[in-house]
């Protein structure tokens, strides 16, 4: 009996992946842990925070600084070259609506090129220059060619509302695929970043892949770069906000159910855990991640800080109440707390007090916008339709 007890205890310890995959997800709000998340307005040498100056001098590098090092790594941004090349492989499924562009961008670093491609649909209808929306898409490239997956990318309806809309595959900068994640830009062009803790994952790759497209929208002259728009779904808005964290050239970003290490904050360890998104998805974070799994209390930062990067730019988050796994109330709180850089250093009217059971419908206010609908995980029309009223709105 005694043999039986000592090979039960020490099976986690030698098959820590598989005992710990077993840890069921806390839905029960009692049991989510006392909060003790950090001050945006306190820098680490304990100086209070409270101009513009203060805020992108001291405080905001050091969050930053923080997001990579521990969270999800760097987003190198040196190269030596960059091109774009029209080409015309697929057929534009709304040649009355929309011109469409198939780019392919080529970057040069060392010797070396990597390209990637962007689907690009511009409105036949003014002359622009149009406000643009970039979609992430994780959603596989079509076998058949198809560009458009109306689920996630409703190209129709945006062009309708008078938006140029483009989007890329993640694969096309790196793949969602833990084995080859790094068979793309960063084994191409930032090798260097391979096996540092801090570096280039592939949510960074992904956010990479984005600002590559804003180097094109901002050259185009039908395009106004100052209206643009960063769309991710789940695990491409995780990227966005980490995209728009580093790329102030985005206008609005926009992270739809982006749940865990995006908008949710990690210490409630509500739904989706660090240590369960860094054993299904290790490819995603920066490595270092990997030491808050089931230790989120020990970790120097939250997803709360993460909107006041974005900041005095707009950030919009939705949720489903039927999604539970990315903690819808987690999304809000981070975003209730982040949204206090917003208006306290940059004098935004962003400052929004209701409880997350008194939500009574979409919160659209100055640069920080927030909805919960009915469904399950999905980015829906009823989200986008809700986040464009936001738009117009901030415009
Ligand atoms: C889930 C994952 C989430 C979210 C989602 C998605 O399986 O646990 O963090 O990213 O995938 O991207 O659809």
């Amino acid at each position: 009996m005694k043999k039986l007890l000592l090979i039960f205890s020490v099976f986690p310890l030698l098959s820590p992946i598989n005992g710990m995959s077993q840890i069921p997800a806390n839905y029960d709000e009692d049991k989510v842990p006392a909060l003790i998340l950090s001050d945006p307005f306190v820098s680490e040498k304990g100086r209070l925070i409270q101009s513009i100056t203060d805020w992108e001098k001291i405080r905001r590098p050091e969050i930053v600084r923080l997001f990579q090092d521990e969270v999800y790594g760097q987003i190198p941004s040196n190269f030596e070259a960059i091109s774009f090349e029209k080409v015309n492989e697929t057929a534009n499924p709304y040649p009355e609506l929309a011109d469409l562009e198939e780019v392919n961008i080529t970057v040069k670093r060392n010797g070396k090129s990597h390209t990637m491609r962007i689907n690009f649909f511009l409105p036949k209808d003014g002359k622009g220059p149009f406000p643009v929306i970039l979609l992430i898409n994780y959603l596989p490239k079509y076998a058949d060619g198809t560009l458009v997956d109306e689920a996630f990318w409703p190209v129709e309806k945006l062009i309708r509302r008078g938006f140029a809309t483009a989007s890329f595959h993640v694969e096309t900068v790196a793949p969602d695929i833990a084995e080859t994640f790094q068979d793309g830009v960063i084994s191409t062009l930032y090798s260097e970043q391979i096996g540092q803790s801090n570096g280039m994952k592939a949510l960074g790759a992904w956010g990479w892949g984005a600002m590559r497209a804003m180097d094109y929208f901002e050259k185009h002259s039908k395009v106004d770069s100052k209206i643009s728009v960063l769309v991710g779904h789940s695990r491409t808005g995780k990227a966005a906000l980490w995209a728009s964290a580093n790329d102030p050239r985005w206008a609005f970003t926009y992270a739809n159910e982006s749940g865990c290490g995006g908008a949710a904050l990690s210490k409630r360890k509500f739904g989706e855990t660090v240590g369960a998104i860094n054993r299904r998805f290790p490819h995603w974070f920066a490595d270092n991640f990997n030491q808050y799994n089931e230790k989120e209390e020990d970790l120097p930062i939250d997803q709360h800080l993460l909107p006041g990067l974005i900041a005095p730019r707009s950030v919009y988050y939705s949720s489903a109440k039927g999604d539970q796994w990315a903690d819808p109330k987690g999304e809000y709180l981070g975003l209730q707390l982040g949204s206090r850089v917003a208006a306290e250093i940059y004098g935004k009217k962003a400052v929004f007090d209701q409880g997350f059971e008194d939500l009574e419908g979409p919160i659209h206010l100055e640069s920080v916008g927030y909805h919960i609908r009915e469904g399950k995980h999905d980015l829906t029309w009823e989200d986008w339709s809700l986040f464009l009223d936001f738009v117009e709105k901030n415009i």
